[in-house]
């Protein structure tokens, strides 16, 4: 599938409604575009908030993808399925609840630094509630930046929250 050459990692992340159902329908979603192919698909994880602690906790999951979209495309087409279930980015609080959260964390080894989309995700080190499920379904794939495994950094990063396995 020459269409589909760039494999890139997606994080989701649902604390609003029911959580379990939106990722699955987000991850159906992205299956769905004509030019992405869901490759790997992580156990969702129960994770306490990270940033204002005044919110419910979060369902969180990796996704590996093939797609042939460009990087500014896959965010348009992230950004149309998190509206698709319910998010309203015009009236939510910065960092706070949210239905669908879908972030572009990886494309290929591609580094991007642009007003709308910094690539690899500039959290992504730093939070297990990414790492974790990303280290499931990449554990070997390197930090273009940072030199590092996702593995490597998962490890590095333990006992920064409770992460607890929910359904695979
Ligand atoms: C100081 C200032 C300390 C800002 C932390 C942390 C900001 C996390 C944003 C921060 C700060 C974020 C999720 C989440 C969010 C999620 C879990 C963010 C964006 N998204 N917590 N918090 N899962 N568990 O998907 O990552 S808000
Ligand atoms: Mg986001
Ligand atoms: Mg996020």
């Amino acid at each position: 599938m020459s269409d589909d050459a760039i494999s890139a990692y997606l994080g989701l992340g649902s604390n609003v409604g029911d959580r379990m159902a939106t990722l699955r329908s987000a991850i159906r979603a992205l299956g769905g575009h004509d030019r992405i192919t869901v490759v790997r698909v992580s156990t969702i994880v129960e994770t306490e908030p990270v940033g204002p602690s005044d919110q419910d906790p979060y369902l969180n999951a990796a996704v590996g993808i093939a797609t042939g979209l460009a990087p500014a495309q896959l965010l348009s087409a992230c950004l149309a399925i998190e509206a698709g279930h319910g998010r309203d980015r015009a009236r939510e609080r910065r960092w706070g609840p949210r239905p669908l959260d879908v972030d572009l964390l990886l494309y290929g080894r591609r580094v991007i630094d642009d007003p709308g989309l910094t690539v690899p995700h500039p959290r992504l080190h730093q939070r297990l509630f990414v790492l974790v499920p990303l280290a499931e379904i990449a554990p070997a794939v390197e930090h273009p930046l940072l030199g590092r495994s996702i593995e490597w950094l998962r490890a590095h990063r333990a006992g920064q929250i409770r992460v607890k396995p929910i359904a695979g």
